[in-house]
């Protein structure tokens, strides 16, 4: 590795930011059960405590997505609290999730219910979130609908696609200056027969329908499997519409798995396509990164530090790819060549860079070791264990 290529990781992870998500540190369950863990955080003050620790053992996630109905359960007037509380514990509030899924009135969807009353419920929530977004200095309201319906025949597609965009339309109307909204997409689940914003081409017209300030956010988990989510990503940067990611990885649906635990190179491919279209245009990429992961049986913390450093070894290798030689290869047809382009730059062993950077940036060079040594995981539990063994763990 040469200098230039040694001062081009370094200063790339110094722009390299990840956010983590306030629900990721909670109990969460599968469709059968919860297994709850004593260590888990039910606060939106142990939340941020618990993403404090992920920022000050890895030292790039200063920020915390947060889920307006379960972190904000009075709206805007929390925002001040909420914001002060992030402080404390050395991070900020980052992108506004709202939740318009989870009420009883939501039960044929939101912004696509044929109710126009449960619509009207849906924005309003939605524009209380701009306003929340406004109030804690946060730019990005992240939208994720569970809209959709079961069976064939029983809900109007086309309509619901109307309610959508106007619904998106009169939303991006509330947004201020250097806000953004990223809408965005999943096949299935939990609708098993059709989804409002099924896949990026929907994303993304419902986005530019919206207006410009909305862009598209991919979840690596809400593909069909086997869909190159590498060539989305080349589309939405080349529309300029790529606006956020949520990792995870998977196996088999949306598995919200440690990310790279499962395909690592997949995730070289797409930090490969962001910093191909970088390197050919000059411009820098202007997408949100967060983690969207809740696990059930690790520990929280844990998970969450493992995903954010494979992150972070990951987009360093995908620094490293000769981008002159590729495109040469590549337009002389050169196929082997072109494809060891990749792989090499995959091959490579960043730790050494990573840790240069950790020891210049004063965090520890080994955030997992530090984060047990520490001790904050024994004091958390002994403060959170008798409340999280009386947890429920069953839906009957
Ligand atoms: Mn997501």
């Amino acid at each position: 590795m040469n200098e230039t290529q040694r001062t081009l990781v370094l200063e790339a992870l110094d722009r390299f930011e990840i956010e983590v998500p306030s629900w990721g540190f909670a109990n969460t369950g599968t469709r059968f059960g919860k297994f709850t863990q004593l260590a888990a955080a039910s606060t939106i003050e142990e939340k941020l405590s618990d993403a404090g620790q992920v920022h000050r053992h890895t030292g790039c996630c200063p920020s915390v997505a947060v889920h307006v109905l379960w972190d904000f359960p009075n709206g805007v007037s929390d925002a001040n609290g909420v914001g002060r509380i992030a402080s404390r514990y050395g991070v900020r509030i980052g992108s506004i999730n709202p939740n318009v899924f989870q009420d009883q009135c939501y039960k044929h969807g939101s912004l696509g219910n044929p109710d126009p009353a449960v619509r009207q419920a849906a924005l309003d929530h939605m524009t209380g979130c701009a306003r929340i977004s406004a109030a804690t200095g946060s730019r990005d309201i992240s939208l994720w609908f569970a809209d959709g319906s079961n069976y064939p025949g029983t809900q109007h597609i086309r309509k619901r696609r109307r309610w959508f965009l106007d619904g998106l339309r009169a939303l991006h109307g509330h947004l201020g200056e250097g806000q953004r909204m990223l809408v965005e997409y999943k096949p299935f689940e939990p609708a098993f027969y059709h989804t409002d914003i099924a896949d990026w081409g929907m994303a993304l017209l419902l986005a530019r329908g919206a207006g410009e300030k909305a862009k598209v956010l991919v979840d690596l988990g809400h593909h069909y499997q086997a869909q190159n989510i590498e060539q989305i990503v080349a589309w939405l940067l080349a529309e300029g519409m790529l606006g956020g990611f949520h990792f995870n990885d998977r196996r088999y649906a949306d598995d919200d798995l440690t990310l790279g635990s499962i395909d690592p190179y997949q995730l070289f491919r797409i930090f490969h396509e962001i910093r191909f279209w970088e390197w050919e245009t000059g411009a820098r990429a202007d997408i949100a990164y967060m983690i969207d992961q809740s696990h059930n049986l690790k520990g929280k913390i844990e998970a969450m530090i493992q995903s954010v450093t494979r992150a972070q070894e990951i987009y360093a290798k995908s620094l490293l790819v000769d981008h002159a030689a590729l495109g040469k290869h590549q337009d002389a047809c050169n196929l082997v060549d072109a494809e060891e382009c990749l792989q090499e730059a995959f091959a490579l062993d960043v730790k050494p860079l990573i840790l240069e950077w950790r020891r210049a940036r004063g965090v520890p060079e080994n955030p997992l070791k530090a984060f047990r040594e520490s001790g904050y995981l024994e004091r958390v539990t002994a403060d959170r264990e008798a409340r999280n063994r009386g947890a429920v763990a069953s839906y009957a």
